[in-house]
């Protein structure tokens, strides 16, 4: 889709105004900074979901766009024509059932030949499939009937396998169980149920996996949640044994939680497994990252900058960084690479933070001092740095722009038609 020239001749467009606005930002934050700041940039990869290549929709309705993938095939390249533009999208995080790979290697090869690598895999057991023997519709591993919970924890270790044969690591488990009234389920039972069901899946998982399980507060269960906040999630996961962690989705959370304290306190304890970033102003919006609360954003990885380093994880490798996403009015390909690039953005402005007059400003009690640092960084705008990562990696200074320049939509359009809908949610 992005030919070698196309590139070379966006940049070669760019470059000037792009050099003049880096090198007065190099100066500024002296080289050293700028340096170590785009080499952890140039490292840093972020898991594009399958489920979010297509236009998602909502409960009243869906507007495709046309052009979508209809295969994990044509997933894949939309995932390497990202990473094309952004060299920032290097692995992909795929659904079962919406994604089953026919031919495990053949698709393993062609991720490979875009320069991507499989991240986790997410099991379902949110829907009913068709031919699927027992109904998930009171839940999957806190059903009281052992038969539904017994075919939830098979697809769980199918999805496993799926996983090997593509070289991913990870398994993330969102289970949508929960009760939607009062009175409708023992809260302990669904709780042991559950754990049962999750210890089954964990001793299905290959010695260098792990286990990430996803909490939400709400939805589509509207009373309880049976993996219902980052409590319960801990709690699982501490019962489980190492090589399980808890997911931070960021939309899963009731309003105004302090997210980054979470991250914090799960970082320290080593259970932090890693994210499905997004942003949201009511609930589960799935928004672009960083579209409506930036500074809550950088917030975090604020914490992660920190807690990553004090824990000695490698930041590119050391936790699994995903978007989960959905777009209603957006181009699917544009709202990504919005997102990766708003993620990128935090990353590096919490690089900047000033540390040590930080932990003085703390000690001292100098609550102003504190809060000045923080918006130094979370002010500066460090989008030539960024810029200059995509740069020195082979990528475009302007990605959205190359996408738009180049008609990509439009080509999609061509060759897939307008009608194409992708599989997910
Ligand atoms: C649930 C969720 C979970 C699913 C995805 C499609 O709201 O965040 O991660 O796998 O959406
Ligand atoms: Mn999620
Ligand atoms: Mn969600």
């Amino acid at each position: 889709m992005i030919e070698p020239y196309q590139l070379s001749h966006h940049n070669a467009q760019h470059e000037a105004a792009h050099q003049r606005k880096f090198t007065f930002l190099a100066e500024e934050l002296g080289s050293e900074t700028a340096e170590r700041i785009l080499a952890r940039l140039i490292d840093f990869q972020i898991a594009i979901p399958s489920w979010a290549l297509g236009t998602g929709g909502t409960r009243f309705g869906r507007f495709a766009g046309g052009g979508e993938p209809r295969s994990l095939e044509e997933k894949i390249a939309d995932v390497g024509l990202l990473h094309a533009l952004n060299k920032s999208s290097g692995a992909i995080s795929l659904h079962i059932p919406w994604d089953i790979p026919s031919d495990g290697e053949a698709i393993k090869q062609l991720a490979a030949s875009h320069g991507l690598v499989f991240d986790a895999m997410n099991s379902n057991t949110f829907q009913d499939q068709a031919g699927q023997a027992h109904s998930y519709k009171f839940g999957s591993l806190q059903h009281t009937d052992a038969r539904v919970r017994k075919q939830a924890v098979e697809h769980n270790i199918d999805v496993i396998r799926h996983g090997e044969a593509l070289g991913s690591k990870s398994l993330t488990v969102w289970l949508s169980d929960g009760s939607s009234f009062p009175g409708q389920l023992s809260f302990r039972k669904a709780f042991e149920r559950t754990l049962d069901g999750l210890r089954e899946i964990y001793a299905a998982l290959p010695a260098d996996w792990k286990i990430f399980v996803e909490y939400k507060a709400f939805e589509p269960n509207f009373y309880s949640t049976t993996v219902g906040d980052w409590g319960q999630s801990y709690l699982y996961a501490s019962k489980l044994g190492p090589k399980a962690y808890t997911l931070v989705d960021l939309g899963h959370h009731l309003p105004n939680a302090n997210i980054e304290q979470i991250v914090s306190l799960l970082l320290m304890e080593g259970k932090l497994g890693g994210f499905h970033f997004n942003d949201s102003k009511y609930g589960d919006d799935d928004l672009t990252a960083g579209s409506i609360k930036p500074y809550q954003l950088f917030l975090i990885f604020n914490e992660l900058a920190d807690g990553m380093d004090a824990r000695g994880l490698d930041h590119a490798t050391g936790l699994g960084w995903m978007i989960d996403a959905s777009h209603n009015v957006k181009d699917p390909l544009e709202d990504l690479l919005q997102s990766v690039e708003a993620i990128k953005l935090a990353y590096a402005q919490a690089l900047l933070v000033d540390r040590t007059a930080l932990e003085n400003a703390r000690e001292n009690n100098d609550v102003a001092a504190a809060q000045e640092i923080l918006q130094a960084a979370f002010r500066t705008d460090l989008r030539p740095l960024l810029a200059e990562a995509r740069l020195r990696a082979g990528a475009a200074i302007s990605p959205l722009g190359l996408f738009r320049e180049q008609q990509i939509r439009r080509k999609l359009i061509e060759t897939r038609g307008l009608k194409a809908v992708a599989t997910g949610l």
